[in-house]
């Protein structure tokens, strides 16, 4: 849904019914273009008269000659543009004496019928206008000659760290990742849609991959059975390459290798996401390989998801909270749900077993917004994830040895409202007789 409160109105033409002897790109949802319009009247708000943004889109990445990824379009490029084509460029100046407040440059690939015929359809400079509400568009061959002949006009120039431009004398070069982070961080009720979406589809994947699981499995079939989950549900795939960690695996937070047998009396952890629409799900469970979670296990496990439930009920504005704070929370809760198992960890020591943050914000990537500070207080339209874990190495004296060789994590994502939150990945079950449920077959 569209925030009724953008300040005016301009026509919306649809893919569709837009007559063209140019075929356009197709997108599957195509971003309203007063949603787009409101994103950029609103981040040139932050912008002097004479200042420009200057942002691009990816080049498609090849693994060897001919062979590319995927594509996927630059996260910012596409929030505002919704263009999603490789080698595109944008120019956007705040101009206030239009009616709509700025004007947007889009330098794109030209129409090329032979492209098209290998590749298929393409927006070219007509459709960058006409379907993406371009002021003017040019290929984006041109671009270095219009910033050369134009650049010298302009008081600031924000653009991403990453890209390299001459200095030129009176031009002031700045850093585009704090306006745009700062806008990005808090979603609009369009996003909050697609967000709630994606979210839905990683957690039903999750929920398939928990019941698909069985002793002597490789940690790749759950990968293999997220991602299928994911793609019959309409994402574009999985957000990232997921971690799908049998038993000790798990204590190595970024295993990503995924090649051994899943053995029985196991735990394995499962971080994964799904990628839909550009926006993205990031879930972790943690379940038994048979079926059935150990005595030991079930401790361990409930004291994460107490922290868990602890901090999800802290994220919404009126806690005043950053996510830095609530990190500082989780350890003082988990130090305190270790004790009441008689595992004694100072204070200084936690970090060796719950060594990384208790989330981060969520949007278009997965690590959203990096550069917007997690000491700030959590705002309504944030999302953000909450994600505890402990692990205990199989060399930790200080934990009994019936605990040692056990890794755990617990990840939700969470829309933070004004006096409540909103977590969008609850479809998973995560309290221990939920998850045993869904394994009749051993019972
Ligand atoms: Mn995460």
């Amino acid at each position: 849904m569209i925030s009724k409160k953008f300040p005016f109105s301009i026509p919306i033409r649809h893919f569709s019914q837009t007559a063209s002897k140019q075929p356009l790109a197709t997108l599957s949802i195509p971003i309203p273009p007063e949603e787009l319009s409101s994103r950029r009247y609103r981040l040139t708000r932050h912008l002097d008269q004479n200042s420009i943004i200057l942002l691009s889109g990816h080049k498609m990445f090849y693994k060897s000659p001919h062979i590319f990824y995927p594509f996927r379009q630059q996260s910012d490029f596409y929030y505002l543009t919704g263009f999603n084509e490789p080698n595109a460029a944008m120019i956007l100046k705040r101009d206030d004496s239009v009616r709509k407040g700025y004007q947007m440059i889009l330098f794109v690939e030209p129409y090329d019928a032979h492209k098209v015929l290998w590749e298929g359809p393409m927006c070219g400079t007509d459709g960058a206008v006409r379907s993406f509400m371009a002021d003017q568009a040019h290929p984006i061959g041109s671009l270095g000659a219009y910033l050369m002949n134009n650049i010298q006009k302009y008081d600031k120039v924000y653009k991403p760290d990453s890209m390299q431009l001459p200095s030129v004398k009176g031009v002031e070069m700045k850093s585009a990742h704090d306006l745009l982070d700062m806008q990005r961080v808090v979603k609009s009720e369009f996003e909050i849609d697609l967000m709630t979406k994606a979210c839905s589809i990683s957690a039903k994947a999750m929920k398939q991959a928990i019941k698909f699981t069985q002793p002597g499995m490789f940690e790749r079939a759950l990968e293999a059975k997220l991602e299928y989950e994911a793609k019959i549900r309409g994402a574009n795939g999985l957000a990232y390459v997921p971690v799908c960690a049998g038993g000790e695996n798990a204590n190595t937070i970024h295993y990503v290798s995924n090649a051994q047998q899943l053995r029985d009396g196991d735990l394995v952890l499962v971080d994964a996401g799904s990628d839909y629409e550009h926006y993205c799900g990031d879930i972790t469970r943690t379940w038994p390989v048979n079926g059935t979670y150990s005595r030991a296990q079930m401790e361990l496990y409930n004291a994460v998801l107490y922290v868990q439930k602890k901090i999800i009920e802290k994220c919404k504005e009126t806690s005043g909270l950053s996510i830095n704070q609530l990190y500082d929370y989780s350890r003082d809760y988990l130090r305190e749900a270790l004790m009441k198992l008689d595992i004694k960890i100072l204070h200084h020591e936690i970090p060796d077993v719950y060594p990384h943050d208790i989330g981060h914000y969520l949007g278009l990537d997965v690590h959203d917004c990096v550069t917007a500070s997690k000491e700030m207080p959590l705002k309504a339209g944030m999302v953000v994830t909450v994600e505890p874990g402990l692990y205990v190495r199989k060399n930790d004296t200080r934990f009994p040895e019936k605990y040692r060789g056990i890794g755990i994590r617990i990840e939700d994502d969470i829309l933070v409202g004004p006096n409540f939150c909103t977590n969008l990945t609850e479809e998973v079950p995560k309290e221990v007789d939920e998850i045993e449920a869904l394994f009749p077959h051993f019972k």
